[in-house]
């Protein structure tokens, strides 16, 4: 007989909710004179150095909370990170195309769900036939918030996997993974970002990658016939709104403070699958999606359907698309909080073009498309991406030469209409070979001016040698100051390629979970199927033939089951609910050799299923630690074998 807390003690749950209660508020207690302590250690120390003064502005004291939030993107490791800035603290990681082994994320039922049920399903055949439900790797390159009027509104996060052509979202309420999207017809989503104006609305997804459409296997080696898909979603629903068919391999995107356009950088006009063929001609395109004629065309039935998608062709010599001719290989792609110019930065070229989006139209009426160009300054060798200070600066990494370009809008303006002025207002060393660069809320109209991140590729000699895999580099620069200065480096793990810096007075996230949370919506349905209340649990597991259901709850120090039994070959599911509702009360479930691993937040409940194969006694226990009587939160469960 299994035993139960609230029987074997003869108290309630609520008495051990206030036990646990107390016994968490002490430990409190115990954090606060440290923090005490902390504090002290920390005046001492701004005390003792005077000589920082604003020049320290960005050293935060124990205890002191940063100003922004930094979402960061992690590459090929796949999942999103938080940074609070200036400090560069790292604050969470977010999993969202990887497996994480902390979270139980890609193997609890909730997350699993989340990953498979937009699948396409072709996608789900391939895995089935090689063993798989999900895939185990991801390539996160660009995490961007949702807007409202042309700013952050704190609701939502998006983000790209180049690897398998994958869209998610984040919700910025709980900081998880609620969506994930394959994209059909695509192939490698790249550059995304969100609709400013009036709000997200569209997330907007560029597929990088040319392919057959269908790619079916009719068409190999013929890549003349391969074609980019550049997508559009909707932010709230996540269904695919519309797709259109370009010329090139498009790269980055970005969106207007109209609501009118989408612009996205294309390489490979030439249509190749070589480098060399790739990077022949001398120019390459921005292409400028007309979103107003796209969904009169949508409306008017003009498109063939792909995959339940509706695929405009917006090939050269279209209606819905304008190419604009630029230097060879363009890459970044940045709206300036302006409203009004978007830079197009070269790559392979030392320079950066400036459209203006209020001569788009005339381009769309038939004017020549090069007529929207207003500036191209030259910075310097391999710009890639451009961010802005709302103050008409604007910052360029320059990947070749491992710096950072500031210049000015206004200046770059008047050369190019032929007087002669120098845009370049200061160049700043960093360490080195940026890519992107980000500044506080600078991809919106709110952009402030303080701080920007350079996210530096290689980071060398900047740190004690850690073998032949070396961190990145992520250096904070004032940007406040006339002539830029980095202030501090922050090394981080393969391989961020973005980030944004959010105001933290436009992110609230809560810190106990909402009981009737859609995220384990299944569970609920199945407990109420069951006839058990998920936060009382079941005594005894509730056996379906040989599906198996086993729900507990968890309250520090304890969970609501001791122990109990299964049968060897049984289809276990296993439903914890956390019960306690205290901040950062976390329990974890990790079931001992069965591979097995989750978080249960304050007020969640996560669930597992697996297959009990393995006869004996098998202990789970909480490895989030919660209590003082942590380590002896634990349980046993028995698998009766097989009858032979
Ligand atoms: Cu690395 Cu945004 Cu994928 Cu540029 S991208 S560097
Ligand atoms: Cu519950 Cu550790």
């Amino acid at each position: 007989m299994t035993e139960h807390p609230k029987k074997r003690n003869g108290i309630s749950r609520r008495t051990l909710l206030e036990r646990a209660t107390t016994t968490t508020a002490l430990a409190a207690g115990a954090v606060a004179a440290g923090g005490g302590t902390a504090a002290l250690v920390g005046t001492s120390v701004m005390t003792a150095t005077p000589a920082q003064g604003a020049e320290g502005k960005h050293l935060l004291a124990p205890g002191e909370l940063d100003e922004y939030y930094g979402f960061w993107s992690s590459g090929q490791a796949g999942e999103l990170r938080i940074l609070g800035v200036p400090s560069m603290r790292e604050l969470m990681r977010v999993p969202v195309f990887n497996r994480c082994s902390a979270t139980g994320w890609g193997q609890t039922n909730e997350s699993l769900k989340i990953l498979t049920e937009n699948l396409l399903p072709e996608t789900k055949a391939f895995l089935a036939a090689s063993g798989q439900k999900n895939y185990q790797n991801g390539d996160l390159h660009h995490p961007h918030m949702s807007f409202t009027d042309g700013t952050y509104d704190g609701r939502y996060l998006f983000m790209n996997d180049k690897a398998n052509t994958r869209v998610a979202r984040v919700r910025c309420d709980v900081m998880k993974c609620d969506k994930v999207i394959e994209i059909p017809n695509a192939s490698d989503i790249h550059g995304l970002r969100p609709q400013k104006f009036p709000r997200t609305g569209y997330v907007f997804a560029n597929g990088e990658h040319r392919i057959p459409l269908p790619n079916d296997g009719m068409i190999l080696d013929d890549p003349e016939k391969y074609v980019a898909i550049f997508t559009a979603m909707d932010g709230d629903t996540m269904e695919i709104a519309w797709q259109v068919i370009v010329d090139g391999n498009l790269d980055n995107c970005d969106a207007d403070y109209q609501g009118k356009y989408a612009v996205s950088t294309c390489y490979n006009s030439e249509g190749g699958v070589t480098v060399a063929e790739m990077t022949e001609n001398e120019t390459d395109w921005a292409v400028i999606f007309n979103l107003k004629r796209i969904e009169e065309g949508v409306k008017a039935g003009d498109y063939t359907e792909h995959q339940g998608v509706p695929v405009l062709d917006g090939r050269k010599g279209s209606k819905y698309t304008a190419y604009v001719p630029v230097a060879n290989s363009p890459h970044g792609c940045n709206t300036a909080p302006d409203g009004k110019h978007i830079v197009i930065n070269g790559k392979l070229s030392p320079t950066v073009t400036v459209l203006d989006v209020t001569k788009f139209e005339a381009v769309f009426d038939g004017a020549e498309p090069r007529s929207c160009v207003v500036a191209e300054p030259e910075l310097g060798l391999g710009p890639l991406h451009t961010a802005f200070d709302g103050k008409g600066n604007c910052y360029t990494t320059l990947f070749l030469d491992s710096q950072m370009a500031k210049w000015n809008m206004d200046l770059a303006l008047r050369k190019f209409a032929g007087e002669d002025v120098d845009p370049i207002l200061a160049k700043t060393d960093v360490h080195y070979q940026p890519g992107h660069n980000h500044s506080t809320m600078g991809e919106t109209k709110d952009a402030d001016g303080k701080w920007l991140i350079s996210l530096n590729k290689f980071s060398k000699d900047r740190y004690i040698n850690v073998g032949p895999l070396k961190p990145e580099n992520e250096q904070l620069i004032d940007i406040s100051l006339d002539q830029p200065k980095v202030v501090h480096d922050g090394p981080t793990f393969a391989e961020p390629h973005d980030c944004i810096l959010v105001h933290r007075s436009l992110v609230n996230p809560a810190s106990i979970w909402e009981r009737d949370d859609p995220m384990w919506e299944e569970a609920r349905k199945q407990a109420a199927a069951d006839g058990v209340d998920l936060e009382e649990g079941a005594d005894e597991p509730i056996r379906d033939g040989n599906k198996v259901r086993v729900y507990m709850y968890s309250v520090a120090p304890e969970f609501s089951l001791s122990s109990f039994t299964v049968k060897q070959g049984d289809e276990v599911t296993i439903y914890v609910t956390n019960i306690d509702d205290v901040d950062d009360l976390t329990h974890g479930f990790s079931l001992g050799n069965h591979g097995i691993a989750f978080e249960i937040g304050p007020q969640a409940t996560a669930s597992v299923t697996f297959t009990a194969d393995r006869p004996g006694v098998h202990w789970y226990y909480c490895q989030w630690f919660c209590h003082a009587l942590h380590m002896e939160m634990r349980g046993r469960m028995f698998v009766e074998p097989r009858s032979s």
